[in-house]
Formats: C-alpha cells, structure tokens, sequence
C-alpha cells in the first residue's frame, strides 16, 4: 500500500516536472498550478486523506508528499521567472532601430489657392463673406434679374432640389446670391469676396467640373467704374501669379451685370503657345465680371441709381490649374492621393 502510494507520487512528479519544463506562457504555467498544486489535485487529495491513513502512511507519504509539494512550488516560481524574463526580453527597446513613418494629410490645392486668394483681397481692404450652397432659387436667379422662364436660366445648368411644399430651391450654380445677402444686410461703402462652392448639372471634360469653387468679388460705393474692377483684377493676378500675366475682357452677356465681360489670362502652362490645359487657345478663361446691374441694387433694397459696383465670379479650380500647371480639372475629385501629396504643406 506505502509502496504504491510512493509510487503514485514518483509518477505525480515526473508529470508535473514535464509540464512546466514545456509551459511557454502565462495561460500555461497557472494550468500547471490548478492540475498538480491545486484544491482537486492528486498530491493536495493525498494530503487531504492523509488523515485517514495509517500511522506509519502519515510518516512515509506525509513526508515524502509534503516534499514533492514544496519541489514543485518552487518549480513553479522558478518558471514564473524564467517567462517573466523571457517576456522583458521581447518588449525591449532597440533605440536605434529606425521609426515609423507617420502618415499625415495634406492641404487641398484648392484650399490652398482660396488661403492665397483671400490673404491677397485682405490685404486690399476686403473682407470674406460667404452663404448656403442650398440656395433659394429666388436668389441664386430671380433678384440676380434672372426672368422667370427667361432662357438665360439655362446657361447654368442647375441642380434643382425635389420638395413639394415651400419656396423653390437649388444646389447654387454660383456665388453670386452671395450678392443679394449682403446687400440685404450691409450698407455701402463695401468690398467683399465669397470663395464657395457650387455645382452644375453638366458633363465633365479636362477643364469642366460638376462640383466647383469660385469667388465673387462686389465692390460697391457711390462712384465705382470699370476701371476700379481692371486695377484690382490685375493687382490681384500680378500679386497671386508672382509673375505678370496678360489679361484679356470680351464683351459677354450676364443678366446681373450691365455691361458685362468674360475675363481671360495668358494660359500659364503654356505661356500663350496652346496646350491641353487651355484647349490649345493659348487663353484660360477665368470668370465673369461687370458692373452691377441696377435691377440688382433694386432686389437688394437699394434706391435705384445711387449705387455703382463691380462684380466678378472666377473658377477657383481654373486658377489652381494656372498655378500648378495641372491639365485636367478632374484631378481635384479624384481623390488620389499621388495627386494630392504633391502641394505638401
Ligand atoms: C458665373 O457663374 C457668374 N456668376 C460670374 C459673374 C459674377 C459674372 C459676377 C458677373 C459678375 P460663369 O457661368 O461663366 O459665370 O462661371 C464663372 C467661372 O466659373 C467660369 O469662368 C469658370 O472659371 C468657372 N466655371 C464655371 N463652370 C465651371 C465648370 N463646370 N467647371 C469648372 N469651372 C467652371
């Protein structure tokens, strides 16, 4: 019976002396503890009946049971160490391993251009403004002096929005109902420009985009004239091209300006020679300008013929273009990032 029981711990010790030689991780090492040294062990139930034994099995067994015990308590904090040195040795950290590069964003071309923009009119005397891009239809054309049902609406191709109830409204097709809300607002002297974006319901080619930026500029005050608009314009070109560029106005039709011209500058990419970025005409078309028409002042509230103002609307995506020498206005919604990285900042 004592031979046996001896026997049963020589076997109960080659077990565990095995296990935790082979436990590699935490999760094993405490598996080890609750089979060999824990409540429903073997050894701790040996120990436990030890009781009801014999005197002489409670000399022997308790003895040699008890030693096997504290054997292998110490086995397993030894192994606790040796895993616990072994798991200090991976977290250690190797100062000269080269890091990791963190990936950070970059600013938008078009942001860019518009920051440039607005730091050049403030520093003229401007001020920002800006407005919805859901518009009211009655803004974006009606108090621009667009006619209901006048075929002028159709040289923008505008997105309506579907409503049933309520006033008519559109995704604007252009800052110009800025206009309108600060007149409404403001009274004159000013000078403002409104960078925003806006949208058109029309195809895309290399120099046409559904969903674009412009900036309006309205310098209204008692006496202003066409001049006051080609000093600022080339003020304004000189100081964000760094450079001197040649400027171009046709006469034009817009139903807010009376009279009106279309605004072109010497293709940049180029220099005048043709290339895909200008349609190979040598000229990049900017923007619309002109003189505020009265039935415009008369829609904001003003006395008709007190006023006189300028106003232009330019294509914020057409002058980043200019300025970077990028061919295809469909870049800037590509959303590529090869594309982007490039303006840095
Ligand atoms: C207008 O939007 C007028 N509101 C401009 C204006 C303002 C005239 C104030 C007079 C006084 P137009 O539709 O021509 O005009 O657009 C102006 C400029 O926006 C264009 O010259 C071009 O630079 C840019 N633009 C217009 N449509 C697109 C398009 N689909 N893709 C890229 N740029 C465009």
């Amino acid at each position: 019976m004592t031979e046996e029981k001896l026997k049963k711990l020589e076997e109960i010790k080659a077990n565990a002396l095995s296990d935790i030689s082979s436990a590699g991780d935490e999760g094993q090492l405490y598996q080890f503890k609750v089979k060999h040294l824990g409540r429903k062990s073997t050894l701790i139930t040996i120990l436990r009946n030890l009781k009801h034994s014999t005197p002489i099995d409670k000399k022997i067994i308790g003895s040699a049971a008890n030693k096997l015990k504290r054997e292998l308590e110490v086995a397993f904090e030894l192994a606790k160490k040796r895993l616990l040195i072994h798991d200090l040795t991976k977290e250690r950290l190797d100062v000269t391993e080269p890091g990791k590069k963190v990936s950070t964003g970059s600013i938008h071309p078009v942001s860019i251009v518009r920051m440039d923009i607005e730091n050049i009119f403030i520093s003229m005397g401007f001020s920002v403004a800006d407005g919805p891009e859901v518009e009211l239809d009655a803004f974006n054309f009606t108090a621009l002096n667009f006619p209901e049902d006048h075929p002028a609406r159709d040289m923008q191709d505008t997105f309506y929005i579907k409503s049933s109830e309520g006033p008519k409204m559109v995704l604007r097709t252009h800052t110009s109902p800025v206009q309108i809300r600060y007149m409404k607002a403001n009274k004159p002297p000013f000078r403002i420009i409104v960078p925003g974006r806006v949208f058109r319901n029309e195809a895309t080619d290399s120099t046409h985009e559904h969903t674009l930026h412009q900036f309006e500029a309205l310098m209204v005050d008692d006496l202003i004239n066409v001049g006051h608009f080609k000093y600022v314009a080339q003020q304004f070109f000189s100081l964000f091209f760094k450079d001197k560029v040649k400027i171009r106005l046709r006469p034009s039709f817009f139903p807010f300006t009376e009279p009106s011209f279309e605004f072109d500058i010497t293709c940049t990419v180029c220099k005048g020679g043709g290339c895909r970025a200008c349609k190979n005409e040598g000229w990049i078309e900017i923007g619309g300008a002109g003189m505020v028409h009265q039935n415009v002042f008369a829609a904001a509230g003003y006395p008709k013929n007190r006023y006189q103002g300028f106003a232009w609307g330019f294509g914020l995506e057409r002058l980043a273009m200019m300025k970077y020498k990028i061919d295809d206005i469909r870049l800037f919604m590509s959303g590529d990032l090869r594309f982007l990285k490039q303006f840095g900042v």
